[in-house]
Formats: structure tokens, C-alpha cells, sequence
């Protein structure tokens, strides 16, 4: 029995010796010390060792057990601290390195545009106001004067959601609500977005409107022109020329389209402006007595200016965009100019 634990010990160390794997030291540990491993065996042979050699016996097994234990415990904090050393070079990392600086972003272009319109009418007085993207027909049509069988209501220029309900087509039904809450004086922005069934180089099938709506006594078309040529000369910049070109809209009476003088050749004549030396930018009128009617203000005692113009269509005159698709590519590459 002396000879096989000595046998065991020295070919246990030898062993131990050679291992450069934790997970190989666990089997070997378990193969020396385990419940059924070779010293554990050696310790239950010591019951048929007779009594006067027992004593010896159990000593010599448990020094060979405690010295393949020590070896065990010894290679396993060498290869940890291997181990360690190796992860701590390969994560280690370099303080002496330049940061990394941060790319902030921005706010797209439309939102950008749209906040910048809204601040020149804030400054007027008008307070903005927002509502449903999913309109009911009424709100979108019946209640702005634009008859069952006005052309903008079929289904070849309107969304519709279902019998009677439509995506908004322009922003209107959003002054409509103002005005069933509010008697005048009303001075109100309305920006956001509209859906239509058109899609080319200059139209979106969602695009972004800004509506203004100013009902009071004695409101006249001078008031109209005069904030609407404020309002062109502040996101143009001076030295444009304004005209107003007579229009129809369901909505307003009169009504008007309101041209500038072209932002690229000042009028001379260029592919922008289509060789005429002038944009086309905004529409606008005198509020139709039929809408009063629908919002139960006295069109006898209160007179209006309302206006319309694209977001999107303004943003990209500013820029010379030449397709409105690239408002909505989310390309960063163009997004990131402005
Ligand atoms: C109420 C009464 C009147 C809103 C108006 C326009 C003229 C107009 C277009 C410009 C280009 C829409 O984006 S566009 O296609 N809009 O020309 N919009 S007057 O008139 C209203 C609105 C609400 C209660």
C-alpha cells in the first residue's frame, strides 16, 4: 500500500505539473480528491489494513492527499493569475489616447423652418395652435365651404380612413376648432402635417403646412397684405417684390395667390422660377362668410384674413432643394448642411 501511495503522489504531481487549463485542473482534482477519485479510494482501502499498521498507514495517505491538495491549490492561483494578466493587457486601455468627441445632432430642416416661421407671427401676437392628424370630412371639408363634389374630396386627392374620415388635407380644420371654442378676437399659427394623393419632384404624400387665421372687427385685406409682406420680408429678406395674384379657394373670398420676386435671380429669370422671375409662396384670403356661419361667429359684425403655405416648399426655396424627396430621404449627407 506504501509503494501504490507513493506511485500515486508522485505520478498525481507530475500531472499537476503539467496542466495549463483551469478547467482541465478541476477534472484532475476531481480525479485525485473527488467522491470516487483515487486518494478517496486509498483512505477507504486504510478499513482492511490490519490495526497496527493503520495508524501509519492513515498518516502517509492523508500527507499524499494534503500534497496533491496543496499542488492543486497552487497551480490553480498560478494559471488564475495567468489568466488575469492576459484579459487586463487585452482590455487595457491606453489613458494617454485623445477622447473621442462627440457628434451632437440637430434638428432637421422642416421643424428648423417651421419654428423660425412660428417666431415671426408669435412676435405679431398669433398663438399657435395644433391638432388631429385624422380628420372627419366635416371638419376637413363641410365646414370650409368645399361642397360634396368639389374635386379636392375625391379619392384621387384625399386619404380616406373610412366613410366620413380622412387624413387632414390641410391644416384649416385645426382654425375650424379654434373658432367653435373662442369668439374673436382670434389670432392663430396653425403648423403641421397634411397628406395628400400626389407624389412627384415637388409634392410628398405627407408634407408640412403653416396656416394663420385673424378674425376681429373691422379686419380688411390692407391688414392681410400688410403681415403677409412682413412676414415675407423677415424669411426672405429684404428687397424681394410682392405681388398678389387673385385666386379662388372654397374658403376665402376674395382669396389671392401671393408671388416674390425669384430668390435666385431677383427676378431675371432662371430654372427656379421656371424663366418667369417669380415663386409662387403662399396662398391667403378674406375668411368666407359661409365658414363663419359654421363656427357661429356674426359675419355681419366680424370680419377675417386667413393664409396658407408649405413648409417644405419654403425651406427648400431658401436652400435651391430641387426635390422634396430629399426632405424625407433622412440622408445624412444632405441633412447635415443645414
Ligand atoms: C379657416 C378659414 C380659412 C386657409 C388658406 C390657403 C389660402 C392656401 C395652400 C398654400 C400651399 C395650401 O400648402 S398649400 O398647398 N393654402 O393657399 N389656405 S387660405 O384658409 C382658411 C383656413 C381656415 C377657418
Amino acid at each position: 500500500m506504501k509503494a501504490a501511495l507513493e506511485a500515486l503522489e508522485s505520478g498525481a504531481l507530475d500531472e499537476i505539473a503539467g496542466i495549463d487549463d483551469l478547467k482541465i485542473l478541476e477534472e484532475s482534482r476531481v480525479k485525485y480528491l473527488g467522491r470516487n477519485g483515487q486518494v478517496t479510494g486509498i483512505l477507504r482501502g486504510l478499513a482492511t489494513v490490519s490495526a497496527e499498521e493503520r495508524p501509519a498507514m492513515g498518516q502517509a495517505a492523508n500527507r499524499v492527499k494534503q500534497a496533491i491538495a496543496d499542488a492543486l491549490d497552487a497551480k490553480k492561483d498560478t494559471l488564475e493569475a495567468a489568466a488575469f494578466e492576459k484579459q487586463t493587457t487585452a482590455e487595457a486601455v491606453d489613458l494617454s489616447l485623445p477622447g473621442r468627441r462627440p457628434r451632437p445632432g440637430h434638428a432637421h430642416l422642416i421643424p428648423q423652418v417651421a419654428d423660425e416661421i412660428v417666431d415671426i407671427f408669435r412676435e405679431l401676437g398669433f398663438q399657435v395652435a395644433t391638432g388631429p392628424d385624422i380628420e372627419t370630412e366635416y371638419y376637413n371639408f363641410d365646414a370650409l365651404n368645399t361642397p360634396a363634389d368639389h374635386p379636392a374630396r375625391d379619392s384621387h386627392d384625399t386619404f380616406f380612413v373610412k366613410p366620413g374620415v380622412v387624413l387632414r388635407t390641410h391644416t384649416s380644420p385645426v382654425q375650424m376648432r379654434v373658432m367653435e371654442k373662442v369668439q374673436p378676437p382670434v389670432a392663430v399659427v396653425v403648423p403641421g402635417r397634411v397628406y395628400r394623393v400626389d407624389y412627384d419632384a415637388s409634392h410628398s404624400p405627407m408634407f408640412y403646412q403653416f396656416e394663420g387665421l385673424l378674425v376681429d372687427e373691422g379686419v380688411s385685406f390692407a391688414d392681410l397684405k400688410g403681415t403677409l409682406m412682413h412676414f415675407l420680408e423677415r424669411y426672405f429678406g429684404p428687397g424681394h417684390k410682392v405681388r398678389f395674384r387673385p385666386h379662388f379657394f372654397p374658403f376665402t373670398e376674395p382669396s389671392a395667390e401671393v408671388d416674390i420676386s425669384c430668390t435666385m435671380c431677383k427676378g431675371a429669370g432662371c430654372r427656379v422660377c421656371k424663366h418667369s422671375g417669380w415663386l409662387e409662396v403662399l396662398g391667403c384670403g378674406m375668411v368666407h362668410p359661409e365658414v363663419f356661419k359654421h363656427a357661429n361667429y356674426d359675419y355681419e359684425k366680424y370680419s377675417g384674413f386667413a393664409f396658407g403655405m408649405g413648409v417644405d416648399r419654403l425651406a427648400m426655396l431658401r436652400h435651391a432643394i430641387s426635390s422634396i424627396g430629399h426632405l424625407y430621404e433622412n440622408d445624412l449627407r444632405f441633412l447635415e448642411q443645414f
